[in-house]
């Protein structure tokens, strides 16, 4: 009997998806270049359902129900091209390959493209929940034809998480979108991830307070509006004890964050949308200067810091710590949003943010309960421009607001580094002002460079001559 699908790629990741798609009774053939882990696997794991282990790409062809669906979980980058470029040839018109790895959305794209002119077809999709959420049910975000979708979707809602019986899995566009909005969520984590380090660094440089007693505020916020995936392996990761020392764990773990660059391709994206995304952003450039160990360790005995401040009311820094946690993760959020809607204008994708949300509720790392609030936000105004508009998050970051702005000067007193407590609070203040400075932008710019500016009493574009006669002439 020939298998409903097939796995290309058994390290940890397509392994799991396997593994998770034969405990949901489908029947799969699994591949891996090394033959080897292909072994390995059927020996490990062959007793859980019923798959077909096969040595070479041709016998995994072979192995498949035609049209043919084979999910592709290699490295992103060149192995994804090596992969289809040695399938491509073994296939039959309609065959569709899904690759299910962190590919870049412009990549997907071209992939889309290429797979077309061969008569194959080719979906993103973006699976979410790291190899927890691989096995036991990912957030799984797929683009590329809808037609394809619907061959495999009884695949891909079977094995996604599920919440109140909704699958965390929807179509989200053609093409790239599907890589795309996992990049978006990435990015998204990436931000949550830097609020939680600054309310850490906060609470334990501030509030003096050690890893396992801001472990315990995190497992109580986690009872709260903050109730979430993050918030709640932050209680578990700072409660942690080292073995080797008896201390905590984190206090002897190097401050220094890696990445592999979805981060940084949601802000490059952002730049080239023009859209405003400063809490991801900030959150990447945390990373690469924590990355300056080095350099850090030289300024620390050079570069003067703020003169030791008086003791705070630690009850309450806890408390306002909190809210602009939660003010600033909405504004990460909204910029998110904003981002997705951007490049859905920018590329005719038509995403369901609402959906989007929804999708997000379960299996990946960014679950939250505050999720549900985005979908209701989307499905109550579905054209809307940012979600700090909605009664729901105008009211949250309203209530906010006092503590937010008590936290980002307690901590510039302090001298503790709060780049995305701090820029979100900008953003907020930048987005709610009708009129704000770049009217001196404009006039500086017309000054050195003659790019002339609108006035606010009338049409036109105008210059002035500023090292002429200083007179103000119409210039179109
Ligand atoms: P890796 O990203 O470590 O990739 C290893 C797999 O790629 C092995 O099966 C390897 O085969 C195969 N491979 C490589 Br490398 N080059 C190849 C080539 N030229 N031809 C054929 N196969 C090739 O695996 P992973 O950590 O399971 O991640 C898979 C994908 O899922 C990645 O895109 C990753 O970014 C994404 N992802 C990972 C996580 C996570 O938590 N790890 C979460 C979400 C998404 P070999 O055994 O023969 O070397």
């Amino acid at each position: 009997e020939k298998s409903r699908i097939g796995v290309t790629g058994l390290a940890v990741m397509g392994a799991n998806l396997a593994r998770n798609m034969a405990r949901r009774g489908f029947t799969v053939a699994v591949h891996n270049r090394t033959t080897a882990k292909t072994n390995q696997f059927i020996e490990d794991y062959g007793h859980e359902g019923a798959f077909t282990g096969a040595e070479s790409l041709q016998d995994f062809v072979d192995a498949l129900q035609v049209p043919r669906t084979i999910v592709v979980m290699v490295k992103a980058g060149k192995p994804v091209d090596a992969v289809i470029d040695e399938l491509a040839p073994l296939l039959d018109q309609g065959d569709i390959i899904v690759d299910a790895g962190n590919s870049h959305f412009p990549d997907t794209d071209r992939r889309t493209a290429h797979c077309a002119e061969l008569g194959l077809r080719f979906m993103g999709i973006g699976v979410s929940g790291g190899e927890e959420g691989a096995l036991n049910g990912p957030s799984i975000m797929p683009g590329g034809d809808p037609a394809a979708y619907g061959e495999i979707a009884d695949v891909l809602t079977a094995i996604a998480a599920n919440i109140d019986g909704t699958p965390c899995c929807a179509h989200v566009g053609p093409g790239g979108a599907g890589h795309y909005v996992k990049m978006v969520h990435n990015g998204i984590e990436y931000a949550d991830i830097q609020l939680i380090a600054e309310a850490y660094d906060l609470l334990a440089h501030v509030g003096g307070l050690s890893a396992p007693e801001i472990g315990t505020i995190f497992e109580q916020w986690n009872t709260g509006d903050l109730e979430s995936f993050l918030i709640e392996i932050t209680g578990i990761v700072l409660a942690k004890t080292d073995e080797r020392t008896g201390g905590p764990l984190v206090d002897v773990i190097t401050d220094q964050a890696e990445q592999k660059g979805t981060g940084r391709w949601t802000a490059i994206d952002a730049l080239d949308l023009g859209v405003p995304l400063t809490g991801i952003t900030e959150a990447v450039f945390a990373r690469t200067l924590s990355a300056l160990r080095d350099e850090r360790r030289a300024a620390s005995t050079t570069l003067a810091g703020p003169a030791p401040k008086p003791a705070t009311d630690v009850d309450r820094l806890v408390e306002d710590v909190r809210q602009a946690l939660y003010a600033s993760k909405v504004v990460a959020y909204a910029q998110g949003f904003a981002q997705m809607r951007a490049a859905s204008q920018a590329n005719g994708w038509d995403l369901d943010l609402g959906a989007m949300a929804r999708i997000w509720r379960g299996g990946c790392i960014i679950r939250a309960q505050f999720l549900n609030r985005i979908t209701e936000a989307y499905e109550s105004h579905p054209d809307l421009d940012n979600l700090l508009m909605v009664p729901y998050f105008t009211e949250a970051v309203g209530n906010a607001q006092d503590a937010w702005r008590r936290v980002v000067v307690t901590a510039t007193e302090h001298g503790v580094a709060i780049p995305a407590f701090s820029s979100s609070l900008s953003y907020y203040d930048g987005y709610r002002r009708e009129r704000g400075p770049a009217n001196l932008i404009q006039g500086l710019r017309d000054y050195f460079g003659a790019h002339t500016y609108h006035r606010i009493d009338g049409d036109g574009a105008f210059h002035t001559r500023w090292s002429q006669d200083g007179a103000e002439v119409r210039t179109d």
